[in-house]
């Protein structure tokens, strides 16, 4: 198939991702970041939407957002069998680590080519020569081979927003070349770590044909990639001014103790949301003074509800809640306070703000933005402490936090006490290097060093 693609000059920013940015509700971080690109180069952002006609044969055009965005449908079985099952049942676990949790099957890896052919397909018609087209994420790794199958012949990039797998996860995937087949056809590859390309060269390595041209390129499957790392980050300035100006203080002070830690995150099992509870426990067991002190408020949105993996985690992490709530409550205190619900952006910089630490211990996370978002949102005058996992992505340039073994509840039930003692002095300390690195680093800064690298 030839591609109708017309020809123009100026180049535009074309952004796909899973699901299709919405025009009315408060933007998140990468469409603030991205938002200047789309506008400034007439560009279109394209993402799933399920309201729409799902035979419709052509992108659906809306309106709102300030920039140009299409949506595409699927028919509903491909859609949970390309989402939920080849993207969240087999590359989701295996990129966290966790192959264990994967469920091969077929018609995941069908749907999932499906899907991208299709989407290609939809994008086609739509397309300019000189555009430049970013894709985002593990949901759509097969775009770029389907595009150029389908003849476009401008820049593809993509950025992976989750870790690239270690060789024992990697080699566990359905067809591991498949992958470095996929990630060939594209100009420019974009990890969140160093740790990341490390992998990814190890991967490539033993498991395609890899060679190494220089630092930042590769000849993969006879194709040349760049590739980069470029550590994603927040809306610095913006999160900053949304947590002071939030409301939650007169609220907060009815609370009878003083000391709240906060944990922010999808009710996921890469987040490590059991493993911080028995934390919590030890820290109780081995200080008893600090009963009815210190809490922990967990705000953990369901997610991906329909994988059983994620019903386990529930299970197990709502069980926990109980009985750790259930062994050192007091009739005007309990340790965990649980929700299980999305909490307004606001609401949530006022709570990171009151928070006295933030607990960020995820078992593997690309980068983690609550880690940046709960700097942002300090008092710098008096701020909070950062409990990091080392296997969070950000940990690799968050060295100024407290860092820790998600797997050692001793380990961290011992962070989460020195956090609680620190002197202001050392907070102070601490959360100004935090700080200057989050600002120096935001999103704005990503998308534009990645866009500058793809040309
Ligand atoms: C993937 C990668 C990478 C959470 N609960 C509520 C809420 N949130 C917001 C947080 C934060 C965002 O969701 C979560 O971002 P993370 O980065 O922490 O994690 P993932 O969702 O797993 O994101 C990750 C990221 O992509 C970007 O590249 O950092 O490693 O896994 O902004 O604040 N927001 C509101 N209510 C909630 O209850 N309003």
């Amino acid at each position: 198939a030839t591609a109708a693609q017309t020809p123009g000059s100026a180049g535009r920013l074309v952004v796909v991702s899973n699901r299709l940015p919405s025009g009315d509700s408060p933007s998140g971080g990468l469409v603030v970041a991205l938002k200047d690109s789309l506008q400034r180069t007439g560009g279109l952002w394209i993402g799933h939407s399920d309201k729409g006609d799902t035979g419709a044969g052509s992108l659906s055009f809306h309106q709102g957002g300030g920039f140009g965005r299409a949506s595409f449908t699927l028919n509903g079985a491909v859609y949970d069998n390309y989402y939920l099952g080849f993207s969240n049942t087999v590359l989701w676990p295996a990129f966290h680590g966790r192959a264990d949790l994967m469920r091969i099957a077929p018609e995941y890896l069908q749907a999932y080519r499906r899907a991208n052919s299709r989407i290609a397909k939809l994008m086609i018609p739509h397309l300019r020569t000189a555009d430049r087209i970013w894709v985002q994420d593990y949901h759509l790794l097969p775009l770029a081979s389907e595009l150029r199958l389908q003849g476009f012949a401008g820049r593809i990039g993509l950025f992976l927003h989750i870790p690239f797998p270690s060789l024992a996860d990697c080699a566990a995937l359905p067809n591991p070349a498949d992958l470095f087949e996929w990630l060939s056809h594209y100009d420019l590859v974009g990890f969140q770590t160093r740790r990341d390309l490390v992998n990814f060269e190890d991967c490539s390595s033993r498991l395609s044909r890899v060679q190494r041209l220089d630092d930042q390129r590769f000849r993969l499957c006879e194709r040349k990639l760049r590739v980069g790392v470029f550590p994603i980050g927040i809306d610095s300035l913006g999160f900053m001014d949304e947590a002071r100006n939030a409301d939650i203080e007169d609220r907060m002070r009815s609370l009878t103790y003083s000391s709240m830690m906060i944990g922010v995150e999808r009710l996921d099992y890469s987040k490590g949301i059991p493993q911080k509870f028995r934390a919590l426990q030890t820290l109780l067991e081995n200080h008893p003074e600090l009963i009815e002190k210190v809490d922990l408020l967990q705000v953990a949105p369901p997610t991906r509800e329909d994988v059983s993996a994620y019903r386990d985690i529930r299970e197990e992490t709502e069980h926990l809640a109980g009985r750790i709530n259930g062994k050192f409550a007091t009739v005007n205190w309990t340790p965990i306070r649980y929700i299980h619900r999305a909490i307004p952006r606001n609401e949530l910089a006022g709570l990171y703000r009151q928070a006295r630490v933030g607990l960020v211990t995820p078992l593997a996370d690309g980068m983690n933005l609550v880690a940046k978002e709960y700097v942002a949102a300090q008092d710098v005058g008096n701020p909070g402490v950062l409990i990091l996992s080392r296997f969070a992505g950000a940990a690799e340039t968050m060295q100024s936090a407290l860092i820790v073994n998600p797997h050692d509840p001793v380990e961290m039930a011992e962070a989460m006490h020195r956090a609680l003692e620190m002197p202001a002095d050392e907070r102070r300390r601490r959360h100004l290097a935090l700080l200057q690195e989050v600002l120096e680093h935001d999103v704005g800064w990503w998308s534009s060093s990645y866009l500058a690298t793809l040309g």
